[in-house]
């Protein structure tokens, strides 16, 4: 079974996640689809790409594969992982990537359309941003992601609790761009994708780098970095980090010892 299904209409792309039995979950091999599929849909010179689940999806992706998660001692999140790499191939897209989203959005996934270019969420659509409840010592470049268009109280809020928060709180705190039924996604988010097709692809795709470029304009001094890394070094050798993994295969809530 195709773990992405692919379409081109009308020079707009349509990537549907198609992993129903794990709920979307990204395994590596779904990751590397996703990628081979972003490629595809480049050579063909479509002129957006709408990003989605199978119509009616109660979960629009569980998040990172938790059983593929690297064991202790292992970084879970290097530049080189699917998840990683599949969010480069996202924010380097020359055509605008739209995320179509409905149902509920859980951790990587979160970053997966928070790198997305816009974001379409049906009103009962939730996201929730999980590392916290995991273990999980999430990365520079992810924190980067998820907090590029977000007040820092608010995407502490969704990091520090770990809980779902709806489409009207992600459209307020500036997550998404429309929130609409259900039964409009389709329509408002074609309609937006036709609107960007009339314009010059050229300047959209050279507006889109210069963006990204900006937004990843950080300084951040070679100390620093290895110091953050020694402290993510700390918590993926940690109890807590095998702790979050196994009350997920447990099917029982965490407890943390905050060693
Ligand atoms: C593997 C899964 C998953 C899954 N992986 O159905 O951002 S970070 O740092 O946290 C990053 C590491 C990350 O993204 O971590 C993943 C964060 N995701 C989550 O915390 C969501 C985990 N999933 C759930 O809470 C539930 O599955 C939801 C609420 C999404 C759906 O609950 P529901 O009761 O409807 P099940 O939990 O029974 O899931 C159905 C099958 O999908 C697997 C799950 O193990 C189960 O498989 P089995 O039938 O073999 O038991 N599954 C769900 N999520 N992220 N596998």
């Amino acid at each position: 079974m195709d773990l992405v299904l692919e379409q081109i209409v009308d020079s707009v792309g349509t990537l549907t996640l198609n992993r129903p039995k794990a709920h979307n979950a990204l395994s590596g091999f779904l990751l590397d689809t996703l990628i081979a599929a972003l490629e595809r849909m480049k050579a063909a010179q479509v002129r957006a790409v709408v990003f989605r689940a199978q119509p009616g999806a109660k979960v629009f992706s569980a998040g990172h594969d938790i059983k593929e998660l690297a064991p202790v001692g292992r970084d879970p999140l290097t530049f080189l992982d699917p998840l990683s790499r599949t969010i480069r191939a996202i924010e380097e897209h020359p055509a605008p990537v739209i995320a179509m989203i409905e149902g509920s959005v859980w951790g990587g996934a979160c970053e997966l359309v928070m790198s997305s270019d816009l974001l379409i969420a049906s009103e009962d659509s939730t996201f929730a941003i999980t590392p916290a409840r995991l273990g999980v010592p999430y990365n520079l470049s992810g924190v980067l992601n998820l907090s590029k268009s977000v007040s820092m109280p608010l995407i502490k809020e969704m990091m520090f609790t770990a809980q779902s928060v709806t489409a009207a709180w992600a459209k307020d705190a500036g997550i998404v761009n429309y929130v609409v039924p259900t039964n409009r996604l389709e329509s408002v988010t074609y309609e937006l994708c036709a609107r960007i097709c009339q314009n010059s692809p050229t300047v959209i795709a050279i507006l889109k780098e210069e963006l990204r470029v900006l937004s990843e304009a950080h300084p951040l001094n070679p100390k620093a970095f290895e110091r953050i890394q020694s402290l993510r070094r700390a918590i993926y050798n940690s109890e807590d980090y095998q702790e979050g993994i196994r009350a997920f295969i447990e099917k029982r809530p965490p407890v943390f010892k905050g060693k």
